[in-house]
Order: structure tokens, then C-alpha cells, then sequence
């Protein structure tokens, strides 16, 4: 083993700058950074500096245990979960790191003795805002947990130049900023600028029988762009395990530039070089609907192409040259369908460059890849045009037409003479304009396909994927999302942790069932009124967040109503509206009304495209506007939205919820983890019986859960008889009066149009069956609020809420994925004693 000491350097490093812990070093280690890295001395630097120079402070000792980390692989020759995602959306590392580190307390204290405020230098960090939503951010809790589990594990993914937008509001309208997170570095990362490797797009195939007879085929692209590997360090939980996620970036290739500056096509090779950056650029801000756009396409075929080749030039270097164990050494994870072209460039590595018989890629390919679908939504299914798909990947278009084929004839031989069956399980869509359906590839190509919550993975096996599961049933399972503690606790509700782990130890971050032993202190009224006090510590300091970033005034004794996501119609955030325009109402009736004083804090952005979801912002920022400017309410009532959900401001807005919102229609929320998040900080849930919202009532008991709405048989049924909302609207004085209300322009300064097409659709439409379910919610709310004003009562609920909801830890889920679909084994890392690293 060669050591990373040079010859001549002590060996015996027990408290070096780089990797010692004590304040004093930490100190010492941070000032150098100042010094070295930033070129920056105190008097001069700015809070940016500061952060920077801890940024490298900390980075240091994640590099001791990630390079330990992949020596220890490569040598062991572990088998590794390759997690590949088009989103990861990590929020800041910087505290996250500190908590896995076990260094905050000590770093928050050599900050003190430097004169630095280590939460204002935290507040520095520009979050990587790599995904849009729960889908994302579960890639980066399940990146958390690999780690914290010791599993050897590697996130693929793309480097967008600019995540998801910045949402400021206009006038009650969302506009959309360009998020330039790089503008002043990231220094969590590592550029591999001679990692470099090719991906092709376009031109055409040809096809020749070489000397030894085999069929080949040669694919001659019009472009060749190439992907660059950004790495950074995740660290698992007070371990030495850190994980590598490799971001890859487009860059054009440089001989390319060359021929066209050769034949004097100067601004031609300069298109080029832009043409090929262009396809990380940015980060597709839809929200579970991306049809027909090429660069999308591009995106996801790029990343996953670098992340097959890299994992292929991994095995390699163990010498192996043949890849007929490369499913042993690899296990593959496609999160969705954006990384589903995989199973066709994975053949087409194989048959195509590494010269394997095709039935054997096939038998590698299906072992390598599991599938977890995330929606059930109609219009979220990504198919491909085929002209499309044909023009940009020609080869793999062949491809998929040869496991097509060959699948289908597998299924005529199961079900002869079944055309219609023929027809629904094909990879390719016949009926009207022709696509490539890449959840039937996915399915075809994997051996593992899994739903999200219990009810999604039911629902998946009787809607989209129902002929698949008649096929093989083995292949599916049910993985229920989880969530990090360890960001959305620890990290992010210090005075809870601190409770809990005065009481039960500290365990619980780690095996999070141990929660359960808080269960008997849900009768200690002395355990309750801290918990009241730690909740109220949090609504203060939202409150004074809220304050200064939108200047509205909200009482933190007033019962905090969140309801935080991404904006859709399916998620209801309108329903919530109508609920606060009931109690509105109500207040404008009897103005002398004794009412539980109520905070309804919303956040979430909309899909710039996506008119509806902005016209609901525009929506509640009004009656935000009317409300709390009406001195009617008083103090009863106020409505707030938060601009700008991301991940950082879901740290503070968790905490201080007393009431959780997850009203979305039954059958349509596949699972969602905001929930999770919210139980986990002691918010009771208001909720349906969608998603994971079943198994948290299941799990906190239902006397602990508020419940409401029409369940996803009842609304069947609903349909099937012919829903009209209208006659709900008729049928319910309070609802009719307040959707006439709104029609009236009374929040729209007498504008009659504005929110015109919102009201019509529920009249007339209403997909998604608010009409049906307002009765039932604010009947459910009435029984919210009488509990709330018994404040033991409601402090007993949430004590037992947070006990119970041990189960929803990524960590529970990610150990169900390594035992029945990864079938991979923990590896222990020792950091050497006397150096760098283990020899
Ligand atoms: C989603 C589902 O809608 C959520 O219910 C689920 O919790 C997450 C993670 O499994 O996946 N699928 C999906 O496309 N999104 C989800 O949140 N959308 C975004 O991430 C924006």
C-alpha cells in the first residue's frame, strides 16, 4: 500500500490540522483555510469567507473517511448499490455534515472563540437545489441512510448549472428566478476533470459481420458530447462510512472543436461547445409531467450512459476483464423512469462494445436493474415520440424493438392468442402516434419493481403496471418511503432532540423504532409542558422569520396549520383556501366569535408552465391579503405564504407546526414524506386516507390522526355513478356561499375573472373532488380545533405521534431495499491510527 504521507512527513498524525477534532485544531485548521484558501485575513473577510474557510475545515475530515471509505471498497471488492436519480435535491451540507460528523457542539464553539456566530455562517450556504420535490429529496435521504448503514453505495446523477428556480412573488404571482447556486463555488465537491467520458446522440447505425462471424452493429453519431464526474463526500451518521455521489456535466468534446476550427467554422465549433453544455444546464422545473422534450431526453440518457460506463471501468479495475459477474459487483436502483434508458445502453454495452452474446446481456441486465415507481398520474407516464427517440438514440431504439420482440414472444406463449394483452404490455405504444413507453422498459428490464407506500404499491398492481404484475407477481413489492433523522430532527429541531435524548438516550437517531420508548412519558405532565415549550420555541422563531421576510405579524400561540409542497391540483392546497374562507365567513357573521386563534402558513412552488398550480398562489396570496388587512379577525385569523420553499426553509417550518395539512385526493399522493417529516416534529396530521398518510394513522392510531374524506373505493364509486359537484356546492350553504365569494371578486379587488377558471372547474369539473370532500374536512377541522384548546390533550397526542412513527426512518426503508431487492451486506471502515490511510 502506498501511502498519501510523502517520504519524509511523520507518520504519526494523532491531532493534525486535517483531521483533528479539538477545538484548537479545529480553530487552527480554519483560520489556515482563511488564510490559504479564501486569501482572505480577518479584518478584510467577509461572512462568505468565513463560511468557506469552515466549508474546507469540515471537508477535510469527510475526505479521511470517504477516501478510506472507497479504498476499503476497492479492495474488498464490495458489492455496491448504484443509486441512479436525474434529482437529488441535498439542502445544505454544511450542518448535516456537522451533525454526522459529531462536530457541531465543538465547531459551534471554536466559531464562538473566533468571534463567529456558527448559524449565521450555516445561514451562507447556497442549498444544491437538484430536484423538485419528495422524489429528490428521498434520493437524498436514501443517500443519508446508505451511509449511516455502512453500505457501499454510489448516487448517479446529473450537475445542473441551475436547480430548481428561485420563487419570488409579485404581486400574489409566483415568478421564477434562475438559481446560480455555483456563483460562489461549492466546495463540497471534487472536479474529476480527467474523468472524463464519451456520450453519443444522433446520426445512424450500420451493421457488418466481422471475421469471426458475429453480427455488429457500428453507431455512427452526428454528436459526441462529454460527461465530466463532480464528486461529493455523503457521510453516514457517526461512522466512518462516506459514500460518493458522482454528478456528471456536459462538456463538448474537444477534437470536435478542433475539426471545425480546422475548416474555419469558428462560431460552428463555438455552437457546438454551447450546444453540448446546453444539456446540464438546468433542471427541468415540471412537476410530474415532461412530455416530448428532447433535451430531457438528452439529460437522461447522458447521465445514465457516464454512470454505466464509470461502473463498468470500475469493475475493471479489479482487473476483471470480462463482465459476465458485473450484476454480482453492481446492483442498479433506477429512481422513476428518468434513468430507464439504462437497460437499453447497458445492452448496448455489452453486446455492442463488449462483443457478450446477447441472451446472456440480457440475463446480466435483468439482474442488474430494480425499478421504484413514484406516480400513478396518467399524464406523469414519460413516453417518447418514436421519430423523438429514433433520431437522437438510433441504436438504442433497435435495441428496444429486439427486447420487445422477444418479450412479447415470451408473453404469447403464457397467453396465446391475446392481442389485446399484446398490445397493453408492449414497450411500444401503437395506438394513434407511436411512442417508447419507458415504464414498460423499466418493468421489462428489471427484476424488482416497487411502489412507495402500501396503498400506491396495491394501486400500482390494479392501474398502470396491472398486465405486468398478471405476468410476475414476484417481481413486486411494496418499500414505503422513509426520512433522515438526522437532518429533520437533529439538525433541524435541536430542542426536541435535546428532550428526547435527555429522556431515552440517544440511540433513537440511529434506530428509530427506540422513539417508541417515549410512549409512557405522553402522561408525565412535567415531559409535557417541555415539550410544549420546546414547540413554542419553534413557532417563535418562525414567526419571527415570517416577520421579517414578509413583514406579517403572526401570534406563535395561535394554532400553526401548514401545509408545505409542491403546488398541484391534486395536492388540494385550494381546499385548505375554502376552509379559510369558510372560517372567515364565520367570523364576518358573528364578529364577537370565541375561535381558536389559527396561523395557516402555506409554501411550495408551481411548474412555470403549469397555469392552474400558479393561479393558486395568486389565489391564496390574496385571501391572505383581504384577511389579514380585515380587522373583523383581529387576531383570530391569518394566512401566510412562505416564499421560496426549499429545503432549508423546511427546516425551520417542521419544527413549528402544530397541525400538519396532507389533503390530498385518495389515490393520487403515492406516498408523500412531507408527512413524515411533520409527525416526526410533534405536528398532528390532518389527512386522507391517501399515500403514506394510511400507515402513519395505522402506525400513530387512528384516536391520534384527524381524518376526513372519501376513500379511494368510495370515490370510484362516486365516479362511476357520475360525479356533479355542482350538487355538492348546491347542497352545502357555507360552500355555495363561499365559492360565491370568491366568484364575486371579493379577493380580487372586484375582479370577476381572476380566479373565474378555478371556480368553473370545481363547478363543473372538479377532478380531484374537493366539492366531495369539504363537508367532511371542516367537520374534521371542528373536531381539530376542540382538541386544541385542551392543550394536555393535545401535547398526549403529539408525544405518542412522535413515539410512533419510528417506522418512517429512511433507514427502515433502506434496510428493506438491501435485504430484498439489493441483497447487499454492510462494510465496516477503520480509519488508520497512524496515517491518512488504511494500508
Ligand atoms: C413523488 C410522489 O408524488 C410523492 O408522493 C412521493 O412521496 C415521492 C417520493 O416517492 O415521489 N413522485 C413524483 O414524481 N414527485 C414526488 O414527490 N414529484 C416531485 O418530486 C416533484
Amino acid at each position: 500500500m502506498t501511502s498519501l504521507i510523502p517520504p519524509g512527513c511523520p507518520t504519526v498524525l494523532t491531532e493534525d490540522d486535517r483531521t483533528g477534532t479539538s477545538i484548537e485544531t479545529l480553530r487552527r485548521a480554519f483560520m489556515d483555510n482563511l488564510f490559504f484558501i479564501q486569501g482572505r485575513f480577518p479584518e478584510v473577510a467577509t461572512k462568505n469567507d468565513y463560511y468557506l474557510a469552515l466549508a474546507y475545515t469540515v471537508r477535510d475530515r469527510l475526505l479521511l473517511r470517504w477516501l478510506n471509505s472507497a479504498k476499503t471498497y476497492r479492495d474488498q471488492e464490495s458489492r455496491t448499490v448504484c443509486y441512479l436519480s436525474a434529482e437529488f435535491l441535498l439542502g445544505p451540507h454544511l450542518g448535516n455534515n456537522l451533525i454526522n460528523l459529531g462536530l457541531y457542539e465543538a465547531v459551534e464553539e471554536a466559531m464562538r472563540q473566533t468571534g463567529l456566530n456558527l448559524k449565521e455562517l450555516l445561514d451562507q450556504e447556497e442549498e444544491p437545489g437538484l430536484g423538485n420535490g419528495g422524489l429528490g429529496r428521498l434520493a437524498a435521504c436514501y443517500m443519508d441512510s446508505l451511509a449511516t448503514l455502512e453500505i457501499p453505495a454510489i448516487g448517479y446523477g446529473i450537475r445542473y448549472e441551475y436547480g430548481i428556480f428561485d420563487q419570488e412573488i409579485r404581486d400574489g404571482w409566483q415568478v421564477e428566478i434562475t438559481d446560480k447556486w455555483l456563483r460562489y463555488g461549492n466546495p463540497w465537491e471534487i472536479p474529476r476533470p480527467e474523468l472524463i467520458l464519451p456520450v453519443k446522440f444522433g446520426g445512424h447505425t450500420y451493421s457488418y459481420t466481422d471475421d469471426q462471424g458475429r453480427y455488429r452493429v457500428i453507431w455512427e453519431p452526428h454528436q459526441v458530447v462529454q460527461g465530466v464526474a463532480y464528486d461529493t463526500p455523503i457521510l453516514g451518521y457517526k461512522v466512518n462510512t462516506a459514500n460518493l455521489l458522482r454528478l456528471w456535466r456536459a462538456e463538448a468534446v474537444e477534437s470536435f472543436d478542433f475539426q471545425a476550427f480546422n475548416t474555419g467554422d469558428y462560431y460552428g465549433a463555438v455552437n457546438q461547445k454551447i450546444a453540448s453544455e446546453n444539456i446540464t444546464k438546468v433542471l427541468y422545473p415540471n412537476d410530474e409531467q415532461l412530455q416530448g422534450k428532447e433535451l430531457r431526453l438528452m439529460q437522461e440518457y447522458f447521465f445514465c450512459s457516464c454512470a454505466l460506463q464509470d461502473m463498468i471501468r470500475l469493475y475493471k479495475q479489479s482487473g476483471k476483464q470480462d463482465l459476465s459477474r458485473f450484476h454480482e459487483k453492481f446492483t442498479v436502483q433506477l429512481n422513476d423512469t428518468h434513468p430507464a434508458i439504462s437497460v437499453a445502453e447497458l445492452m448496448r454495452l455489452l453486446v455492442d462494445e463488449h462483443l457478450m452474446p446477447w441472451e446472456q446481456a440480457w440475463d446480466i441486465t435483468r439482474q442488474t436493474f430494480a425499478y421504484t415507481n413514484h406516480t400513478l398520474l396518467p399524464e406523469a407516464l414519460e413516453k417518447w415520440p418514436l421519430d423523438l427517440f429514433g433520431s437522437l438514440l438510433p441504436r438504442h431504439l433497435q435495441i428496444i424493438y429486439e427486447i420487445n420482440r422477444r418479450f412479447l414472444d415470451e408473453v404469447r406463449l403464457q397467453y396465446p392468442g391475446d392481442n389485446d394483452r399484446l398490445r397493453r404490455l408492449s414497450i411500444i405504444d401503437e395506438s394513434g402516434c407511436r411512442y417508447v413507453r419507458m415504464a414498460h422498459l423499466a418493468a421489462v428490464g428489471s427484476h424488482a419493481i416497487n411502489g412507495v407506500a402500501v396503498l400506491h404499491s396495491e394501486l400500482l398492481k390494479q392501474t398502470v403496471l396491472r398486465d405486468f404484475y398478471e405476468l410476475t407477481p414476484e417481481k413486486f413489492s411494496n418499500k414505503t418511503n422513509g426520512v433522515t433523522p438526522r437532518r429533520w430532527m437533529v439538525l433541524s429541531n435541536p430542542g426536541l432532540t435535546r428532550l428526547i435524548t435527555e429522556r431515552i438516550g440517544e440511540d433513537w437517531v440511529k434506530h428509530l423504532d427506540q422513539l417508541r420508548q417515549l410512549e409512557p412519558l405522553a402522561a408525565d405532565a412535567e415531559f409535557a409542558a417541555q415539550w410544549r415549550s420546546v414547540k413554542h420555541g419553534n413557532k417563535e422563531r418562525l414567526a419571527q422569520y415570517i416577520r421579517d421576510r414578509i413583514g406579517v405579524t403572526v401570534d406563535p400561540h395561535s394554532l400553526f396549520s401548514i401545509l408545505v409542497k409542491r403546488i398541484h391540483e391534486y395536492k388540494r392546497q385550494h381546499l385548505c383556501v375554502l376552509k379559510v374562507i369558510t372560517l372567515y365567513q364565520m367570523l364576518r357573521d358573528q364578529p364577537h366569535l370565541e375561535m381558536v386563534p389559527q396561523t395557516f402558513i402555506f409554501g411550495g412552488k408551481a411548474a412555470p408552465g403549469y397555469y392552474m398550480a400558479k393561479l393558486i398562489i395568486k389565489f391564496i396570496n390574496s385571501v391572505a391579503d383581504v384577511i389579514n388587512r380585515d380587522p373583523v379577525v383581529r387576531d383570530r385569523l391569518r394566512v401566510v405564504f412562505l416564499p421560496n420553499y426549499n429545503v432549508t426553509l423546511g427546516q425551520r417550518v417542521y419544527p413549528a407546526a402544530d397541525l400538519s395539512q396532507q389533503i390530498s385526493t385518495a389515490g393520487y399522493e403515492a406516498s408523500g414524506t412531507g408527512n413524515m417529516k411533520f409527525a416526526l416534529n410533534g405536528a398532528l396530521t390532518i389527512g386522507t386516507l391517501d399515500g403514506a398518510n394510511v400507515e402513519i394513522r395505522e402506525a400513530v392510531g387512528a384516536e391520534n390522526f384527524f381524518l376526513f374524506g372519501h376513500t379511494v373505493e368510495q370515490l370510484q364509486e362516486l365516479r362511476c355513478n357520475g360525479y356533479r359537484p355542482w350538487e355538492f356546492a348546491n347542497g352545502h350553504p357555507m360552500l355555495k356561499r363561499v365559492l360565491d365569494l370568491i366568484s364575486s371578486g371579493y379577493f380580487s379587488h372586484g375582479d370577476t375573472e381572476l380566479f373565474r377558471p378555478l371556480v368553473e372547474h370545481l363547478w363543473q369539473d372538479d377532478r380531484y373532488c374537493l366539492l366531495a370532500d369539504y363537508q367532511s374536512y371542516v367537520d374534521c377541522y371542528q373536531r381539530v380545533l376542540q382538541v386544541y384548546q385542551d392543550q394536555a390533550q393535545w401535547a398526549k397526542m403529539s408525544i405518542l405521534n412522535v413515539a410512533r412513527m419510528g417506522k418512517f426512518s429512511s433507514d427502515r426503508a433502506i434496510r428493506e431495499y438491501c435485504q430484498d431487492i439489493w441483497h447487499v451486506q454492510p462494510v465496516k471502515i477503520v480509519l488508520p491510527a497512524t496515517a491518512y490511510m488504511t494500508s
